[in-house]
């Protein structure tokens, strides 16, 4: 939002029993209320709220005001909200509940105050209108009964009154100051490009399959436009995906624009084949909460024609780590419960993860490879007695796979070694590979044989290449010119690897940012990804790839190093059709990102 605008807010947020809208002016710190469309009771007609107290207050629900079971109210301890807090008393069927009424049913973030002072986790059941949430919702020690912490869980909410109850279960309860409570909206839709504002443009339907009424037709070769009213109920990164047909032979890019600052001066709108044959052009966008004005401008050339834009926020929520080999550092990034993140450094040269047992990652870095915790990032195991690392695998004995190189020198040919080492750190098996270089990631597989990415003598002919136990190369595929990274292979024989442009630049046609999925024979089965197919992703190396759990969408690691950085997206994930779904991207959190791993 900006300063000295009108905006209109649901109000259903502040917690009334429908829908009202309001109007708003907003100032740097007040919010200035000018009046509603229906009556209501609760705010005169102008009041002043400051946006740092009141406004986040509003959908607050003191636990002191809720109904209690056994629990008192206590203001002994400093810092609570409202006009006290609740205390249990006993340690079994104590309850606080709550009266929450909502006019979206949805997905709500749920998030209680409290401290716990004690030092052991405190937890309570959380029921749900009857129905148990979290048998053991968690309150772990906040290390004092004046410090204050936020556990949050998400449950959904119906229509109307929703009874929300925290129960003690065997042990004495946390301190419970208030529940706040936020809708996880998804915010997804499709805007016809023939009902939007059209300049220049006009509306037609002389082409077969459209949505809507027809398609905007553009006119002249500069200055028209077709735009858009994106409403966003909460600002962040947005998917758009273009549906357009270009039945010419050569890109008709157009520029993006949203409220007025360019997004893309270039948005491909490449050839689709045909007039009626329609295909999508994706990119991601920063919108704010409100109304975003989305404009998308002929620059020299006749457009495309353009049939709708579909737009998402929040439809897919992941939780996943990633290695930074910027920023040197771990990152866990939970797009449900961002107050779950966290961040820990990690040694250079770091490129591998993989869960392992025990709730805990194994990350390669550059002299070995360590476990991180997987819910705080606390460091545990480690191997750090090694160089040129950039592979860590956990074997099924246990044993952890190091794969490591050098390069030539004098007569000694340049070489990729595995190192099996134990849960002591000890070397217990060695497979040496001579004339391989670039080597990435390697592969222990069933059959005892690895899978490994490389070059020979740096003749840039990179290959995936199955090595056996003396080190023997007993099959190699050319990944088609690209720079491979890392190769897996499937239940059915084929072998999925990752590839990146070779030099700074793409080249058409010689090396792409794909995952392959090769037959034993080297056909290309299928892919993700790939320049052609997705012009305006930014896409620049691919590195690492994890396989989304549930719907087998494949998410990749878009490495921004080599002059990249910040140019683009740090993961990608695409469905099986190749669409371009999700991404993310933040250059404050990180900086070039070389392996991801998705776990919901
Ligand atoms: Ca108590
Ligand atoms: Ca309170
Ligand atoms: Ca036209
Ligand atoms: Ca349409």
């Amino acid at each position: 939002m900006e300063p000295l605008k009108n905006y209109s807010i649901f109000l259903n947020y502040f917690r009334t029993k429908s829908n009202l809208l309001i109007s708003f002016i907003l100032t740097a710190t007040t919010l200035l209320l000018l009046g509603c469309d229906k009556d209501f009771s609760y705010v005169p007609e102008t009041s002043k709220y400051s946006l740092s107290s009141d406004l986040t207050t509003l959908n607050t629900y003191e636990a002191e005001q809720a109904i209690l079971s056994g629990v008192v109210v206590a203001k002994n301890q400093s810092g609570y909200t409202g006009t006290g807090y609740a205390d249990y008393v006993n340690a079994t069927t104590d309850f606080i509940e709550w009266t929450v009424n909502t006019t979206v049913a949805t997905s709500y973030s749920l998030k209680f105050r409290y401290a716990n002072g004690g030092t052991t986790n405190r937890p309570l059941l959380l029921q749900v209108n009857g129905l148990t949430v979290a048998a053991k919702q968690d309150f772990t020690p906040t290390g004092g009964w004046a410090t204050w912490s936020i556990a949050s869980a998400n449950a959904d909410l119906r229509v109307g009154a929703n009874k929300i109850r925290l129960t003690a279960t065997g042990s004495n309860g946390p301190n419970i100051d208030h529940l706040v409570i936020e809708a996880n909206l998804a915010q997804t839709g499709t805007l016809e490009a023939e009902k939007a504002v059209l300049n220049g443009a006009v509306e037609s339907n002389n082409q077969e399959g459209y949505t809507g009424t027809g398609f905007a037709d553009y006119v002249q070769a500069s200055g028209d436009y077709i735009e858009w009213t994106v409403n966003a109920t909460t600002a962040g990164s947005f998917m758009f995906q273009f549906r357009y047909a270009n039945g010419g032979t050569t890109n008709r890019p157009l520029k993006l624009e949203v409220n007025g600052e360019t997004v893309a001066s270039n948005l491909a709108f490449v050839p689709t084949g045909g007039w009626a044959q329609w295909s999508l052009s994706a990119t991601s966008v920063y919108l704010m909460a409100g109304e975003n004005k989305v404009r998308l401008t002929t620059i020299g050339y006749n457009g495309p024609n353009l049939d709708n834009l579909n737009y998402s926020s929040g439809s897919f929520k992941h939780l996943l780590y990633l290695v930074d080999n910027g920023f040197s550092k771990l990152l866990f990034l939970n797009q449900k419960d961002p107050s779950k993140n966290w961040t820990v450094p990690i040694p250079d040269g770091s490129r591998d993860l993989q869960l392992v047992a025990n709730n805990k990652i194994l990350v390669s870095h550059g002299n070995g490879a360590a476990e991180y915790d997987r819910t705080t990032g606390a460091k545990g195991w480690s191997v750090s007695t090694y160089t040129g690392v950039s592979t860590a695998q956990r074997l099924a004995n246990g044993n952890t796979l190091l794969g490591w190189s050098r390069a030539a020198s004098g007569n000694t040919p340049a070489k990729v070694v595995l190192s099996e080492v134990n849960n002591a750190g000890k070397e217990v098996a060695r497979v040496t590979i001579n004339n391989i270089t670039t080597f990435r990631l390697a592969r222990r597989l069933t059959n005892g044989n690895t899978l490994i990415t490389g070059d020979t003598n740096g003749n840039k002919k990179f290959k995936v290449f199955e090595v056996n136990a003396t080190g023997a190369i007993v099959w190699q595929q050319l990944l088609y010119g690209g720079k491979g990274y890392v190769a897996n292979r499937l239940k059915n024989g084929d072998t999925r690897a990752t590839m990146g442009p070779v030099e700074d630049l793409y080249e058409a046609g010689k090396d792409d940012n794909k995952l392959l999925q090769l037959s034993p024979t080297g056909t290309i089965v299928k892919y993700w990804g790939g320049m052609v197919d997705h012009p305006n992703a930014r896409l620049r190396k691919f590195s690492g790839y994890s396989v989304v759990p549930g719907n087998n969408n494949i998410l990749i690691a878009n490495w921004l190093g080599d002059g990249n950085e910040g140019t683009g997206p740090h993961a990608v994930e695409f469905d099986a059709k190749n669409n371009l779904v999700w991404s993310w991207e933040d250059h404050v959190a990180a900086q070039t990102i070389t392996n991801v791993l998705v776990v919901e």
